[in-house]
């Protein structure tokens, strides 16, 4: 039977059939008025790379024959008898990097000079032939222990080796991928694998042709969750320096094919920078040491809070991870003085960014997916608390602008601003404007890339109204975080 056929009944109840119709039509315009997220933009990271970027600061431990010899690069010579840590209790540095907010931990089980900090059965150069717990010790071992339900644990791993005998000759890649199949085998699940590009001579004089394919394979078939560093990936970049300094301008994305590890990586200005566009998610990685040396070394110190401050806000504050290296001294603990600067570091962020002076602001934007009405990507979610939700905007549009008005002046110094990685990094370019005495916007200051997350460092500014201006982006936006701090220790600006 068609509708035109249905007899129109003059009573009050509706046949069964009008009603299945009403259901219809209210289902088709509720489908209409629910959107689509935006699709994902070019290369995007793995569940894996999101959870890694999201660890924000981890803790690098550089810590081996090196300690105990005053050099930062051994030439594998050393005895073993040389290797014994006095008082090294893993704990300890699991409680001063939890302590600083850190969520991970990266050891140095294995340096340039071939020493293993665990009884590794591909090297007669370890803890095994050291004095140290009369032989019978494992740092991986201890650590894996202490780490175990409080923080992720991560290992360096250098395939440069100055002691083993194998290297400089093919045998030497197999018996590196049994090393690193040995440790995520047993001090598993490692979340990170920190390969160093570095290529020197063996034991013999020779330098090896590395198989990286070979070692990726390895650490991936036993342990798909790594991420694995290098200069060029596949989990994550070096930035191209060790003073703690990603570029202003620092996307996710590189272009990494013809490219290797060491010397055939690209210029440190592009690992410093990523590409625009590029094919493959490789976030940066900044690795700085709180000391001037990555090892324990007596006459050094830890950097200043303030300086600590500033590479907080040009790596994390510009896309990038912090990996901070404060090393265990001569008795296997870290010194009372960087356990201390790094309780002062933590006091610090939290003063800062323990009040977003945004977070009651009223916000408002040019444009928002679906109709203005619509909650799901609404301007204010990017004010909640919730990683997930986040503004965004219809897709022809790549220049949308969000405006937030505060209740009362409010003072800050810096803006902090979040796009959602799990949708690509689509922000190019982008200006933020303030309501200025005369009521007038006026341009505060100008950027480039957001990424997961970015901090201009701006003149303390009073003000009842912000504006966030995208001039390009590479598809529409996504915005999940926009935050307003006060910094009074440093008031450093960009
Ligand atoms: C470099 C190494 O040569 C240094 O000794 C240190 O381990 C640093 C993190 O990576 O390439």
């Amino acid at each position: 039977m068609s509708i035109s056929t249905i007899p129109f009944r003059k009573t009050k109840s509706y046949s069964p059939l009008i009603a299945v119709l009403l259901l219809a039509m209210i289902q088709t315009s509720c489908r209409n008025n629910a959107v689509n997220p935006p699709e994902p933009y070019g290369a995007c990271p793995t569940e894996q790379q999101v959870e890694w970027q999201r660890m924000e600061m981890n803790m690098f431990c550089h810590f081996g024959p090196n300690t105990f010899t005053d050099k930062e690069w051994g030439d594998g010579t050393e005895a073993e008898s040389l290797f014994n840590p006095s008082a090294l209790d893993c704990r300890q540095w699991v409680d001063v990097a939890l302590n600083a907010g850190m969520k991970g931990i990266i050891l140095t089980a294995k340096h340039h000079d071939g020493f293993c900090l665990w009884p590794s059965s591909q090297s007669s150069h370890t803890v095994a032939q050291s004095p140290w717990r009369d032989g019978q010790g494992d740092i991986l071992k201890e650590l894996q222990d202490a780490c175990t339900g409080k923080i992720k644990m991560g290992v360096y791993i250098s395939p440069w080796d100055r002691n083993h005998p194998a290297y400089g000759t093919d045998a030497y890649n197999t018996v590196f991928a049994s090393t690193l199949y040995e440790v995520h085998r047993n001090y598993g699940p490692l979340f990170e694998q920190w390969f160093d590009g570095a290529n020197g001579e063996g034991p013999k004089g020779k330098r090896q042709d590395y198989d990286w394919q070979l070692f990726n394979s390895t650490v991936l078939t036993i342990n798909p969750q790594a991420v694995i560093f290098s200069d060029v990936g596949p989990g994550c970049r070096w930035v191209g320096n060790e003073d703690g300094s990603a570029g202003e301008t620092c996307w996710s994305t590189l272009n990494a094919d013809g490219h290797t590890p060491g010397a055939g990586s690209p210029g440190t200005d592009r690992l410093n920078e990523g590409d625009k566009r590029g094919t493959y998610w490789i976030p940066a990685e900044t690795d700085v040491s709180i000391r001037k040396g990555w090892f324990w070394h007596a006459e050094e110190h830890p950097k200043s809070v303030e300086e600590l401050l500033d590479i907080y806000y040009k790596s994390v504050g510009r896309n990038s991870l912090l990996l901070l290296n404060v090393p265990p001294d001569n008795r296997g603990l870290i010194s009372a003085e960087d356990s201390l600067r790094l309780t002062e570091l933590r006091k610090v962020l939290d003063n800062i960014f323990g009040n977003d002076l945004a977070k009651d602001a009223k916000v408002s934007a040019s444009n928002v997916r679906g109709g203005k009405h619509n909650r799901t990507f609404s301007a204010d979610n990017v004010i909640d608390t919730n990683y997930d939700s986040y503004w965004s905007v219809d897709d022809s549009v790549t220049s949308p602008t969000l405006t937030l008005k505060f209740k009362h002046s409010t003072t800050f110094n810096r803006i902090l601003l979040q796009e959602y990685i799990p949708l690509g990094q689509r922000v190019a370019t982008f200006h933020v404007e303030y309501l200025n005495d005369d009521g007038k916007w006026e341009t505060l200051t100008q950027a480039t890339t957001i990424g997961y997350k970015r901090i201009l460092l701006v003149p303390k500014t009073t003000t009842r109204g912000l504006k966030i201006v995208i001039d390009e982006a590479l598809a529409c936006p996504t915005i999940n975080r926009v935050g307003l701090f006060i910094d009074h220790l440093s008031t450093t600006e960009n």
